[in-house]
């Protein structure tokens, strides 16, 4: 039966129905669906479909956009669900969050921010489209253990090396720790930039935050 509500959430997705992806949200959470499994089985397989449509030319920009609204709008629905379900936890360290300079996809990096929070972490969010100096002015100003920085463009990427640069020349590395992130990061880019931790889902991303705060202990 659920599998039939992945299925309409992933559609809702391609058409671009942001009152659909609400509505669906709301059933899922009445059926007592967890908030991940709705997020990961129902609406991501359809971002990624919208995606691979728009790679060769099915799909055009405003329906990159309509599919976004429509993300968010379950996303919205969602989230503070997950939140809720994560109140009370002892403080598992500071984040700086992001989307890096040039770039203004945000889905991918406010839910791993959601699932952060979740876990106990403190995240402080700068947003999309955020200047390096930003991330790094703030992670030293809050005495933060990590600066987790999204990318999903492959040009936009490359600034995310930037930040461990900014780091080093201020003398915050290694205090500061670095997670990278997003559709087109790898392991590999991860290690030749010097980051410490990369992972390729938010659920990753917690397993590996909590690592890189144990290893300061
Ligand atoms: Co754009 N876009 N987009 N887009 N978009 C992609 C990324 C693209 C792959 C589509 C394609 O061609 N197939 C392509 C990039 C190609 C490339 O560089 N390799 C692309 C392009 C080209 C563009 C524009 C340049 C298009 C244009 O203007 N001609 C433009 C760029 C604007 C800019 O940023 N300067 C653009 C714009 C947009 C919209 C605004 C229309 C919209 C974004 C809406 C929004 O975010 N508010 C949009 C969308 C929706 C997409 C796709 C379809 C979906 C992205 C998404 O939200 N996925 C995307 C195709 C795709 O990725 N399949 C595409 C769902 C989300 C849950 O997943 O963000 O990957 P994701 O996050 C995951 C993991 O990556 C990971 O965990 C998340 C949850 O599991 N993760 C982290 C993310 N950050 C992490 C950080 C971590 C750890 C893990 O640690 C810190």
């Amino acid at each position: 039966m659920s599998e039939e509500l992945f299925e309409a959430m992933a559609e809702s997705i391609l058409e671009g129905e942001d009152d659909e992806a609400i509505r669906l949200a709301q059933e899922a959470l009445v059926r007592g669906i967890q908030p991940l499994d709705a997020i990961n089985l129902g609406y991501v397989p359809g971002m990624e479909q919208i995606g691979k449509q728009y790679s060769c030319g099915e799909a055009f920009l405003p329906q990159l956009v309509l599919a976004g609204e429509a993300m968010k709008g379950a996303l919205k629905i969602l989230e503070p669900e997950m939140v809720k379900q994560g109140v009370g936890r002892e403080l598992a360290g500071t984040i700086v969050l992001g989307t890096i300079a040039g770039d203004i996809h945000d889905i991918g990096k406010t839910l791993v921010g959601t699932m952060l929070t979740v876990a106990g972490f403190r995240v402080i969010d700068l947003g999309v489209d955020v200047p390096v100096i930003s991330l790094v002015e703030k992670a030293r100003e809050e005495k933060a253990d990590i600066i987790g920085v999204s990318a999903l463009l492959t040009t936009t990427m490359a600034n995310q090396r930037d930040v461990i640069e900014a780091l080093e020349d201020l003398g915050l590395r290694p205090g500061i720790k670095v997670m990278v992130g997003g559709a087109p990061v790898t392991r590999d880019w991860a290690e030749e930039i010097g980051a410490d931790g990369f992972s390729e889902d938010a659920v990753g991303a917690v397993a590996i935050a909590r690592e890189l705060v144990a290893a300061e202990e």
